[in-house]
């Protein structure tokens, strides 16, 4: 009895220390979708018929209020309802040239490969920097592709003055197979990359968008490419469309409004088993839920005939699991 209770006892230790080291499951009860741990900067990747869902862990204790994020997790689903934590794949420490904050990210397949692009703030160079971990599945475990950052705050001086400009990346390859990395705060850069995904292929570029302030999120729907992003703030998100990847993009108006009780949104849009899904973060978990203590929910995504977007309708009720696979 006492050798099963240091077990227990050692297991509970570990896991705290840890973080999460095998599968459990919940299922979602409207949104937010997540409600036993704060999640931020959603970003989803849909593979073998199956949603990855990836999220910044949002620690910071009340009654602080500023962003604390270590470690980013990840949740898998077969319908958007029943879903599955895995082991913590990432954390900002497993960049040695980093010194924390694991701000949003995004996980893109190539080749059998998955590579994770992410926020962290440099150790050497003063301000934000983008890195990429790889894997060899959606859940890794992932390490760090390059042993260096790939963006660092040096390479975009002359366009801002600030030093986490080169937050939230997010990653598309198009159909003729070029690969590039959007991303910025303030100011929206992109790149192309090689196609070893791990080193940029172009000079960095700019776009200007119509009040940018940070999260672009590319996606295709049809002939039309859509570069969603976080306006203003407190955070609406707007979006621009175009027929190439390489613009000019034409601004189309708010996607979404602010997001209950957060100045920030982060959404991530996705198509899966045939309809479209925009995933994003709100501060709603009452009492402590708020700005640095986010939650990911997920809600349907209609577009119009003409290929604009319809304005989100955010909701409590989420998706139904007979939705996900109509
Ligand atoms: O979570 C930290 C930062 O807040 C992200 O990088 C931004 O997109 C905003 O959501």
């Amino acid at each position: 009895m006492k050798r099963i209770k240091l077990l227990l006892l050692l297991s509970f230790v570990i896991f705290q220390i840890k973080g999460a080291v095998q599968d459990s499951i919940f299922r979602a009860d409207g949104n937010p979708v997540i409600r036993h741990k704060y999640t931020a900067d959603p970003a989803a990747l849909v593979h073998n018929n199956k949603v990855y869902l990836y999220a910044g862990h949002d620690e910071c204790p009340p009654p602080h209020n500023h962003y604390l994020l270590n470690e980013w997790l990840v949740f898998s689903s077969d319908n958007l309802v029943e879903w599955t934590e895995h082991p913590v794949p990432l954390k900002a420490s497993d960049f040695k040239w980093a010194k924390g904050e694991a701000w949003a990210s995004q996980v893109i397949e190539r080749n059998g490969k998955f590579y994770w692009y992410v926020t962290v703030e440099h150790n050497a160079i003063q301000g934000k920097s983008i890195g990429v971990a790889v894997a060899d599945n959606p859940l890794g475990p992932y390490k760090d592709a390059r042993g260096s950052a790939l963006i660092t705050n040096d390479m975009t001086t002359g366009y801002t003055s600030i030093s986490w400009d080169d937050i939230d990346p997010t990653v598309w390859i198009d159909d003729d197979g070029q690969a590039y990395l959007f991303w910025g705060n303030t100011q929206c850069y992109y790149a192309r990359l090689k196609d070893n995904m791990i080193e940029l292929d172009s000079p960095i570029m700019t776009i200007d968008l119509p009040n940018f302030t940070e999260a672009p999120w590319i996606h295709k729907h049809g002939e039309w490419y859509y570069l969603s992003y976080a306006q203003y703030f407190p955070e609406k998100i707007g979006y621009s469309m175009s027929k190439s990847i390489n613009g000019p993009w034409e601004y189309k108006g708010i996607l979404n409004e602010i997001a209950g009780n957060s100045n920030t949104n982060h959404q991530a849009i996705i198509q899966f088993k045939g309809q479209w899904y925009f995933i994003y973060h709100n501060g709603a978990i009452p009492t402590q839920g708020g700005s640095f203590r986010r939650s990911v929910c997920i809600d349907r995504l209609y577009y119009n005939e003409d290929g604009t977007m319809q304005r989100l309708q955010m909701t409590s009720e989420g998706i139904a699991s007979n939705e996900a696979n109509e």
